[in-house]
């Protein structure tokens, strides 16, 4: 294999508009985290850039939703997230973020340098305008009838409802969500990465010179070539991002994907002076850790852009894992089907390492995998308590008891014993192979097997029963035992290394490389070790069917929400709805009507009179807890006799899936008789 002189390892950055969870942890940050820390306890030279991914239109549609800024969303959602590594101990250099400065000076020099050689395709094509709002629109922001499925709601790039992918000109009766108007087509100048041209040349790239990538990656981009590229559009018609810096391209901003890989090398910039030997020195090897979504991008576009550029390296890897499900669901946000980084640590204090532990074990690797919180108990309970944590709390406590904590001088090795000293360089070895395979499931499953012999070793030879007859074999016993502590504490570093880091103050193992690994006297005869303390605790099943049940209660709440939702009526005039004239009122007084059980008699203020209102509320609302509120009602809707009282009006209510009824108030107090429209 070639060596490299140093690394530039870089993660997907997230996009800042959501916190992130456990799926995003277990296919690209724990990885990456794993694979710097090994190359940082080498000695290596090795950079590890990371931020926030600011642009494209879900960022603005959330704005626009939530009625702040694009900016307000990024920011609020990259303190989330810097603050989510950093807590779960991902140790990037550096978390900046697409909206800084540095960033749009060089994204917006990359894109210019690619314009002014000639690289780019200038094309116009057809797209939707909103005339009202005068501007055009993103697919998202169009909205109208999927012609598969005759959904009402389908996006202008895809329809939730049957899954399909579609384009805007798919929409039947298409509206813009902005404004609510008919969009119309017109043109729109854009500029184009011509792919096909650099066909040719990534099929040897990919197909031929880089045989070793992960088969899923690998095939991927295989598919892609065998179908043939064509050019792709690199900027876009908004109003957030990058802006597109040629003359006659207002109102255009480079689109996110591509100025979102150009983020690792302006984050780099903000690292360091010496950026440039990261990206331009062959001698740098450059990996980037991502989500098989991504795929396509890092190994066929972002390698073109960096190609059409000419002085920048390509990636020598691009280890991409499958997607984590939860509880056999696969996450999402909408249906808030995850468990949030933020969310496990209020519930799981101190824990970082068993989430790193079992999102590792359980990496989606070669295909998707399942994380339920019973995998996690018994990850924790029967590997991370029953054998790591115990070896070396029995070995610590051992060596406290028979010798105050100093080393003891081993004497005549037994078969075991060698057989065991030759395992602790060989696992050592493999542990690291794997890592650097990408192999991280594996390399971890390498490293436990060292605390999983040393238990055994324990186990088998009982230095407790022989303390008092064989006293010397007790000394050779516990030395291998705190060798092999001390190597865990080298070789479980890029994994758990909260639980390392202790563990090392435990033994007075302050600076360690990994080349000590393997070594079977780190710790010298008479060197001081403390008895420590318990490295991971029990959880029990209380604790596991709680979280388990709040996941349940979500799948209800969804299921509820999604079967039972009413139907859209059919449509009506502007006109139909204005003939309602619907207001605010106050309840002045309420009873129940006597001999019913659902109805309540309401004295009401609607502003311009005081009426009478017969509801059927009485099962949600007491008499007493309506007096006082504001409500809304129609006041024209022709009076009714109801049980021998005339009813002037209605009170509306919201009814959910179940039929429970909930009153519907304007969200601030405003005057009676306020209307709605
Ligand atoms: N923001 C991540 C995603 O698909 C996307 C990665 C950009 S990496 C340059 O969630
Ligand atoms: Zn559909």
């Amino acid at each position: 294999m070639k060596r490299f002189k140093r690394y530039l390892v870089t993660s997907a950055l997230p996009y800042a508009n959501g916190p992130i969870h456990i799926g995003h942890l277990a296919g690209v940050y724990v990885p990456s985290d794993i694979y710097t820390r090994y190359l940082r306890l080498k000695g290596e030279d090795v950079i590890s850039v990371c931020g926030s991914d600011e642009h494209g239109v879900p960022i603005t549609l959330k704005a626009r939703k939530e009625g702040i800024t694009p900016q307000q969303v990024v920011d609020r959602y990259h303190a989330i997230n810097k603050k989510a590594f950093e807590d779960f101990g991902i140790a990037f250099d550096i978390y900046s973020r697409t909206s800084n400065k540095i960033h749009y000076e060089t994204a917006s020099d990359f894109f210019l340098n690619l314009y002014n050689k000639g690289e780019f395709i200038e094309k116009t094509s057809l797209q939707y305008y909103d005339n009202e709002a005068g501007c055009f629109l993103a697919d998202r922001y169009i909205t109208g009838e999927c012609p598969h499925c005759h959904n009402e709601n389908a996006y202008g790039d895809q329809c939730e409802k049957c899954g399909t992918s579609l384009s805007p000109s798919d929409l039947i009766n298409p509206r813009s969500t902005i404004s609510g108007s008919q969009p119309v087509m017109k043109e729109t100048l854009h500029w184009y990465l011509p792919l096909d041209k650099y066909e040719p040349w990534l099929k040897k790239w990919i197909l031929e010179e880089h045989t070793e990538w992960k088969t899923n990656v690998y095939g991927q981009c295989k598919s892609w070539l065998d179908q043939g590229l064509q050019p792709r559009a690199v900027s876009r018609d908004l109003d957030w991002g990058v802006p597109v810096p040629v003359k006659g391209a207002e109102g255009k901003v480079l689109y996110v994907w591509f100025d979102a890989p150009i983020g690792y090398i302006s984050a780099t910039r903000e690292l360091t002076p010496d950026w440039e030997k990261y990206w331009k020195d062959p001698e740098t090897r450059m990996i980037h850790f991502i989500g098989k979504d991504n795929i396509v991008f890092h190994c066929i576009i972002f390698p073109s852009m960096l190609k059409a550029e000419g002085s920048f390296i390509l990636p020598d890897n691009v280890p991409a894992n499958e997607f984590l499900n939860l509880e056999n669901d696969k996450i999402s946000t909408s249906r808030n089907w995850a468990v949030w980084l933020h969310e496990y640590l209020e519930e799981f204090p101190g824990k970082q390492d068993v989430l790193r532990y079992a999102l590792c074990a359980n990496a989606p690797e070669t295909k998707d995998n399942d994380f339920t919180w019973k995998d996690l108990q018994a990850r924790n309970n029967n590997e991370l308590v029953a054998i790591l944590g115990n070896f070396v709390n029995r070995t610590l406590v051992l060596a406290n008891n028979y010798y105050s904590g100093k080393v003891p001088e081993p004497g005549d090795l037994s078969p075991f014993d060698k057989e065991v000293l030759e395992s602790i360089p060989r696992l050592a070895e493999s542990t690291a192979a794997a890592i650097e395979n990408f192999r991280f499931r594996e390399g971890l499953k390498e490293a436990m097997n060292l605390a999983r012999l040393g238990n055994k070793y324990l186990a088998d030879t009982e230095p407790w029963k022989l303390i008092k007859t064989e006293p010397g074999r007790v000394k050779t016993i516990i030395n291998i035992s705190l060798q092999i502590t001390a190597n865990l504490s080298i070789i479980l570093e890029p994994f758990l290394p909260f639980s390392m880091k202790k563990l090392r103050e435990w033994t007075g193992l302050d600076k360690i490389k990994w080349q000590d690994a393997g070594n079977v006297s780190l710790l010298p005869p008479g060197h001081q070790v403390n008895k420590g303390g318990l490295l991971f605790e029990k959880i029990e099943d209380e604790i596991i069917n709680r979280q388990i049940e709040k996941l349940m209660n979500t799948r209800k709440e969804n299921e509820g929400s999604a079967a039972g939702a009413a139907a859209v009526k059919s449509a009506v005039t502007y006109e139909d709805f204005s003939k309602m004239d619907i207001r605010t009122a106050t309840v002045l007084e309420a009873e129940k009507v006597p001999k019913t059980a659902k109805l309540l008699k309401l004295k009401i203020d609607c502003g311009t009179d005081i009426r009478t209102i017969v509801s059927g509320i009485a099962e949600y609302y007491t008499p007493e807890s309506m007096v006082g509120r504001q409500i809304l009602i129609i006041a024209n809707l022709e009076p009714r006799t109801i049980k021998g009282i005339e009813s002037k009006g209605m009170i509306l209510m919201a009814e959910d899936p179940n039929g429970k009824l909930t009153l519907v108030s304007p969200v601030e107090k405003t005057g009676n008789g306020s209307t709605v429209k």
